[in-house]
């Protein structure tokens, strides 16, 4: 990573710790880890550096004690949060996501996307691709075992032809949980329970990895 980069997070992370803001403390370093840095340079180049500042600047007086120990545990939280992050990423490959669209779809990109998000992710993904009737949907669930079925809907109509493709996967593969997205999804889909609608493909890898983490709870 360009030095510049690794600069420009350590002082983003600085400010948030100065700042007492969590939530940005723990953003700086997602994306530090999504722009691919590992945690012991996440560790040595952002977190001890900005840690040393704060300890400066209440060796000066120029910060209180409190904001100092917040400082600390702000750390702490951002640390045991990435902790958990890498966790779930290592877990992926253990789960397999299916995707499919729905009988007479034939828009599939968002799907297509949506396969190689998870892909990339780690997830071990099994793509069926556009006009999957519900019969045929049910028997590859099976041969399959997919932890989550990814569904894709655009023509008027199709909410219900993916009702009809979620029944039919429950009645023989009742462990798939399902993400959905696609314009034509009615509210009556969002209502149900293991069921996580998608705004954009984006939210996919967020969506399965919750879906995979509820259903390890269980
Ligand atoms: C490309 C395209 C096609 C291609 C599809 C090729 C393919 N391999 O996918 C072809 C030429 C086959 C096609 C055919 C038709 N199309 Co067309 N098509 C489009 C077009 C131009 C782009 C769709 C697209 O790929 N968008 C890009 C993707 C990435 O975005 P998206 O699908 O909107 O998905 C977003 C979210 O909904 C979400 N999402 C969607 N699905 C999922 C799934 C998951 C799991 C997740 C996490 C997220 C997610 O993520 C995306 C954003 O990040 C749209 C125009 C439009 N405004 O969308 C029309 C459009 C969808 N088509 C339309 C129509 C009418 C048709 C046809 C009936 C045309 C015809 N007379 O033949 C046929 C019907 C085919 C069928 N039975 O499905 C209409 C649909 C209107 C409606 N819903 O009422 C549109 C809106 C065009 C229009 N303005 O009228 N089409």
């Amino acid at each position: 990573m360009p030095e510049a980069k690794l600069a420009e997070f350590g002082r983003a992370y600085a400010a948030a710790l100065l700042a007492g803001d969590e939530v940005a403390a723990e953003l700086v370093v997602r994306e530090a880890l999504d722009a691919g840095l590992g945690m012991p340079a996440i560790d040595d180049e952002i977190i001890a550096p900005a840690l040393w500042l704060v300890g400066d600047l209440w060796e000066r007086g120029d910060i209180s004690i409190a904001d100092e120990h917040l400082a600390t545990e702000i750390s702490l939280r951002v640390l045991a949060l990435a902790r958990e992050a890498r966790r779930v990423s290592q877990e992926r490959p253990k789960h397999r996501v299916m995707l499919a669209a729905p009988t007479a779809e034939l828009h599939v990109v968002a799907l297509r996307m949506t396969g190689d998000l998870l892909r990339d992710a780690g997830y071990d993904v099994v793509m069926l691709g556009a006009d999957v009737p519900p019969p045929a949907l049910a028997v590859s669930a099976t041969r399959h075992k997919p932890d989550v079925i990814c569904m894709s809907s655009t023509m008027p109509g199709g909410g219900d032809q993916l009702l009809v493709s979620m029944h039919e996967v429950q009645e023989v593969w009742p462990g798939a949980a399902f993400v959905l997205g696609g314009r034509s999804l009615t509210s009556r889909l969002r209502m149900l329970p293991g069921v996580e609608i998608c705004e954009r493909v984006t939210d996919a890898i967020e969506a399965v990895d919750a879906l995979v983490k509820r259903a390890a709870s269980n």
